[in-house]
């Protein structure tokens, strides 16, 4: 196989989200990271990775010297529009800034419009599972689209909404921390709603961008060939991809999240999907496993910090993942990948093969346009906090000086050599 299985225009590059690099933002999650005991390591986001305050420019200049073509981060609702209709012209200067530099070392901007952060006034008032929060959201899409536009090849409207309805509202683990399985479906459907409406806003202004949504798919197999570990397995994989890609084909909620609840204007709403893909859980049936539907994970060589579990690297899933979303008809990136580690080396090997995976897919003729590697800087974890470190820049967050790790080096050849 060789690297011109790429496209000559496939993008290469990192992802990142505002709340994880940005610093001295003011949202949920900050008032979530002062509660005693959200964070597994006490750490708070902070300064994070000095972006906003200046270092994102520096971090782009790296990237692109490392041969990426392209990059992947969030804007901040919460700071562009810290009161509701009220939109903060100098916080939309200094995206417009970043994006501009990006654009000018050769990054093509797939812009993230929330990622997973609510401003205050609208996480005070039911969250993801207030009505208001659909026309709310609506008028920031239309406002970045407006402001931004432009600055934009791609636009994604959500990251991960399966993610936020679990460890928000159905979990403990994330704002609103809710911990009622029943609030799972009722927020996972709002943000599909919305996604249909901000689609529409940004097309409404920017007709010709590509809007789409990303997806998380983690891989559940059972652990053994019984019903019960099989069952569990598609259970979970239910919740965490099933039920978005039954409703992005039929445009309803189904069992076991939805009643067949229609969510009008949603098939055919994303010009492109993303996938976020980290590992593979083996799912085995455990009454002890209560607080995962009884599935407990049992796969060895897993990625583990605290409570939280990217699973066991598996290239073969990025591959199996991205098979499931081809039938959906449109253009597919890997919006993330990428392996928390303190062992670089494992990284690289990590990076390799799930380049090699992506490769794979192209030879299987799926249409896959790009590849972000998670991430660029070492981000803040959200309620692991900072121990964990996904960065090709290491950073010391006490100076916020950065040193490229090995493995920026070995994607930096895949990226100069379109392949590995
Ligand atoms: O850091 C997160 C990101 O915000 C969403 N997807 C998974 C990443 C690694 O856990």
């Amino acid at each position: 196989m060789t690297s011109s299985t790429f496209p000559p225009d496939f993008c290469w590059g990192c992802a990142t989200s505002s709340h994880q690099v940005e610093g001295g933002n003011d949202n949920d999650w900050t008032r979530w990271e002062a509660r005693p005991g959200a964070i597994a390591d006490g750490t708070r986001s902070g300064q994070a990775a000095r972006w906003w305050s200046g270092a994102a420019e520096g971090d782009l200049d790296m990237a692109a010297s490392w041969g990426h073509n392209a990059t992947r981060m969030s804007v901040e609702w919460s700071r562009l529009e810290p009161q509701p209709g009220r939109f903060d012209e100098a916080a939309f200067e200094r995206y417009a800034a970043i994006l501009r530099h990006a654009g000018e070392r050769g990054l093509s901007r797939l812009v993230t419009l929330n990622h997973f952060t609510l401003p205050h006034w609208i996480a005070d008032h039911g969250a993801w599972l207030s009505p208001n929060i659909i026309p709310a959201i609506t008028r920031f899409a239309r406002a970045c689209a407006t402001r931004l536009g432009g600055m934009v090849e791609r636009w994604a409207t959500l990251n991960e909404p399966s993610l936020v309805a679990l460890m928000g509202y159905a979990e403990y683990r994330w704002p609103p921390g809710l911990r009622d399985p029943r609030a799972f479906g009722p927020a996972l459907t709002n943000m599909l709603r919305a996604h249909v409406a901000m689609t529409r806003a940004v097309k409404a202004v920017r007709p010709d961008d590509a809007v789409g949504l990303v997806l998380n798919m983690p891989v559940f197999d059972p652990a053994r060939e019984s019903l019960a570990d099989r069952g569990l397995a598609w259970l979970q994989d239910q919740a965490v991809s099933g039920v978005v890609l039954r409703a992005l084909e039929t445009g309803r909620m189904w069992p076991p999240i939805g009643l067949g609840q229609r969510i009008e204007g949603l098939v055919g709403s994303a010009d492109w999907l993303g996938l976020n893909y980290y590992g593979r859980y083996a799912v085995r049936a455990s009454i002890r496993a209560y607080g995962q539907a009884f599935g407990a994970h049992v796969q060895s060589d897993s990625v583990r910090i605290g409570d939280t579990d990217w699973g066991q690297p598996y290239p073969e899933g990025l591959l199996r993942g991205l098979r499931r979303l081809a039938p959906l008809g449109v253009p597919l990136l890997v919006t993330e990948n990428g392996m928390q580690t303190d062992d670089d080396a494992r990284r690289a090997r990590y990076l390799r093969s799930h380049v090699a995976a992506v490769r794979d897919a192209l030879t299987e003729g799926l249409d896959v346009r790009g590849y972000f590697h998670w991430s660029l800087v070492d981000n803040f974890e959200w309620a692991e906090g900072w121990r964990p470190r996904f960065g090709l820049l290491a950073l010391d967050l006490e100076t916020g000086e950065r040193t490229p790790r090995p493995s920026a080096e070995v994607f930096a050849r895949i990226c100069r050599n379109n392949g590995v």
